[in-house]
């Protein structure tokens, strides 16, 4: 389990709207008016599930759906780590009906009541339990989502939200982490298969072979109900993850978009029934010193359908130092960012945020390194060459 602490939430916790029933609200108060959102695509109902996810290579126009199965699976990734961070998969082996079982939890969650709700509140320094994004002190405006923290057992949550019936609940979210903690570490090693990175130069990262390995994890659950005026809200401001990375599932209707190095605005990801979008995390961006930069996303919301997403963030056992990684180093390659553990990086993305990896950045690239880590936006997803 890792001991980490985030960002607490100082300047909005005074705010009476703070823990509003968003769905029960028709007009967007003040606290959540954002100036309008470009690329918001979901203000019209439109689900965008389609049954059958076709794999594709990574084109320009959209994000690249790799099929687990696939002989190249590996190059597929390691292209997509690089030209998008981030992709979906499907043939992934976790269950349709575990995926809709988590959902199912999820909603039952967030439909209680807010006074119920309020029970498993996240304390003030905490992470784990209800409340709002995490992300929020960093912008003068709530957003339109409330979300669950679960690390580990989700037992003590589950007994304050629901005191007689909380198996089901646990049960549940027990069999995703156990499946989602597998894929994780099997998606991980895909990526650093990629980058020639084999069991011998990482020892911590367990072998991929479905074991599940030594990371440690936290799931998220968000739920973005509808919302009256959806192009001046946001679900969930842009940011990267502090992860190696992440497994989002989102249910059938679209909401979370992507930046992608070259494309002007947002790009949409599309829900497909049974697959999974995984997103390049911070970490994985320094321990490939830059060459798979982590992914600027956001959450939009829509005006008539609510959204649930279930986020699996995956990262290292707490203790281990992440740094570039020796094989990808060298005197026209040096160490981009210096090593840091998980919980110093997560104490770093709270108080810096979008400027956590370039504080902890140690140069500037020399001559003709291709570096992903450099946007004016949020330091991230623009490839610069420095000559
Ligand atoms: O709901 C989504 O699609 C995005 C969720 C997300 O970015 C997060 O939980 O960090």
């Amino acid at each position: 389990m890792p001991s980490i602490k985030l960002s607490s939430d100082s300047n909005i916790t005074s705010n009476p709207h703070k823990f509003l029933d968003l769905s029960s609200v028709t007009e967007l108060p003040d606290t959540h008016a954002w100036t309008p959102q470009p690329d918001h695509e979901c203000s019209s109902p439109t689900p965008t599930p389609t049954p059958t996810p076709t794999p594709s290579k990574c084109n320009d126009e959209s994000v690249p759906i790799i099929d687990l199965n696939n002989e190249n699976a590996t190059e597929l990734i390691g292209h997509a780590c690089r030209t998008w961070g981030v992709f979906q998969i499907i043939n992934h082996n976790i269950s349709q009906k575990l995926l809709d079982e988590v959902e199912l939890a999820g909603k039952r969650l967030f439909s209680l009541p807010m006074q119920q709700k309020l029970r498993a509140a996240r304390p003030h320094d905490g992470i784990s339990g209800y409340g709002v994004a995490r992300i929020s002190s960093f912008f003068p405006k709530l957003m339109w989502s409330e979300g669950f923290t679960i690390l580990g057992s989700p037992l003590e949550h589950a007994l304050q939200l629901w005191p007689q019936d909380y198996h089901k609940f646990c049960d549940t979210i027990e069999k995703y982490q156990k499946e989602m903690q597998k894929l994780a570490n099997r998606v991980m090693w895909l990526m650093l298969g990629s980058l020639g990175i084999t069991e011998e130069d990482l020892n911590w990262a367990g072998g991929g072979g479905g074991g599940g390995g030594g990371g440690c994890a936290a799931l998220q659950l968000n739920s973005y109900p509808a919302c009256p005026e959806p192009e001046r809200a946001m679900g969930l401001a842009a940011h990267t993850d502090s992860t190696i990375l992440t497994i989002l599932q989102q249910s059938n209707t679209s909401g979370l978009q992507v930046t992608r190095e070259g494309a002007v605005g947002w790009i949409t990801v599309p829900p497909h029934r049974g697959a999974l979008v995984i997103h390049v995390g911070d970490l994985m961006h320094i321990l490939s010193n830059g060459l798979y930069p982590s992914v600027l996303h956001r959450a939009v919301v829509n005006r008539t359908r609510h959204r649930l997403s279930v986020a699996y963030l995956y990262g290292p056992p707490s203790s281990v130092k992440i740094s570039p990684l020796t094989k990808l180093v060298d005197n026209l390659h040096p160490p981009l960012y210096r090593p840091i553990t998980w919980s110093e990086y997560l104490g770093t993305k709270a108080k810096h945020f979008d400027k956590a990896l370039k504080s902890v950045r140690l140069c500037a690239p020399r001559n003709g390194f291709v570096d992903n880590n450099n946007n004016n936006n949020n330091d991230h997803n623009s490839t610069v060459k420095v000559g």
